[in-house]
């Protein structure tokens, strides 16, 4: 016969057990429910801010909208308003910036769909802006949700530290030339060429990085943050977005266009410059991983006003697992 200890020891350890699922189920319920929550009062705000379809003309305001109200994940938004709270402000000081980034994030999309660039059918598990609208008007779209979001930025209220003009050089700056826009032209130029870990880095740091690390540093200004909260979150939003893109090179390796929303297998069909591709999978997956914990290493000086976060940061790594 089993003595007591033995049946103690087991019972102890399914109630542990029980007890640390409920948490984890809890947790991701509670994730779930935080992003949806979040996901809604960045539309209702976008809603307000962008002209109605009925407003002339017609065709260009429903092509951003179409877009625009597609089912994104509103990532940079949400990480916008985090950010927010991390340096100690208020989310709705925030929410002009929230929704000017995906503006410009959603216009990077339509262009990057174009015949001209990545000639892709589906985006956010549509047809894309120029299948539905044809070239021209997805053009035009682009061009006007990147527009709009220097109107919407020049809504928000600047504070005692970041006047108008640092607000919208901080938001010119990581579209432009420099930033966004060389990620592209790089991401272009790469295609069907052998890439360096060197190059492949620029790359992702602006295509990728430039809008994710402006998305909190704009949420982290909302709050006046001082500049060592400004630095931090800086780090955070840099390595995070860095982290964001291998993990997005993996996923379109291993997913369905069907979860994604998106083509899969592009990369590799268009000889695309990516991590699985220049280092293998499974050392993408280790670099994801070291990039996440950078990020998360870079919050230490927020205590628990960053928890939201940390927790994004693990919901973008583990998106994969
Ligand atoms: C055309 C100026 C210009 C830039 C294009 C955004 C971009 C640069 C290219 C699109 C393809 C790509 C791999 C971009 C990197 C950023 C990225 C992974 C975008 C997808 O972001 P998600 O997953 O998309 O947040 P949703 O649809 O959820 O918003």
């Amino acid at each position: 016969m089993l003595d007591s200890g033995y049946w103690m020891l087991e019972f102890s350890s399914r109630i542990h057990y029980l007890a640390s699922s409920i948490v984890v189920t809890r947790s991701a319920m509670n994730l779930k429910i935080y992003l949806k929550l979040r996901q809604k009062k960045i539309d209702r705000a976008l809603d307000r801010y962008l002209p109605q379809e009925s407003v002339k003309p017609t065709t260009i305001h429903k092509a951003m909208r179409y877009s625009l109200f597609a089912g994104g994940k509103r990532l940079r938004p949400i990480l916008c308003l985090a950010a927010a709270e991390a340096a100690g402000g208020k989310i709705d000081n925030a929410l002009p910036f929230a929704c000017a980034l995906e503006c410009i994030h959603t216009y990077s999309l339509v262009h990057d769909d174009l015949p001209s660039m990545d000639n892709d059918d589906l985006r956010r598990g549509r047809p894309t802006c120029h299948k539905v609208f044809g070239d021209g008007i997805a053009v035009l779209a682009g061009d006007a949700l990147l527009t709009i979001a220097f109107e919407i930025v020049s809504r928000a209220k600047p504070t005692r530290r970041y006047d108008m003009s640092i607000l919208l050089r901080e938001v010119a700056v990581a579209a432009g030339s420099r930033r966004l826009i060389a990620g592209q032209v790089a991401d272009l130029e790469a295609e069907g060429h052998q890439t360096d870990r060197e190059q492949l880095r620029y790359i992702h740091e602006n295509k990728t990085a430039a809008i994710l690390t402006t998305s909190v540093r704009l949420g982290a200004m909302s709050a006046n943050a001082n500049p060592k909260q400004l630095d931090a979150i800086t780090k955070f939003g840099r390595t995070l977005g860095l982290a964001f893109q291998v993990i997005d090179d993996i996923l379109d390796v291993t997913q369905t266009s069907e979860k994604l929303g998106k083509s899969a297998g592009k990369d590799v069909t268009a000889k695309k410059a990516t991590y699985p591709a220049v280092i293998g999978l499974n050392k993408s997956r280790a670099e994801a991983r070291r990039l996440t914990r950078q990020a998360h290493n870079s919050l230490s000086i927020f205590d628990g006003k960053a928890e939201a976060l940390h927790t994004l940061a693990n919901y973008l790594l583990e998106r994969e697992y």
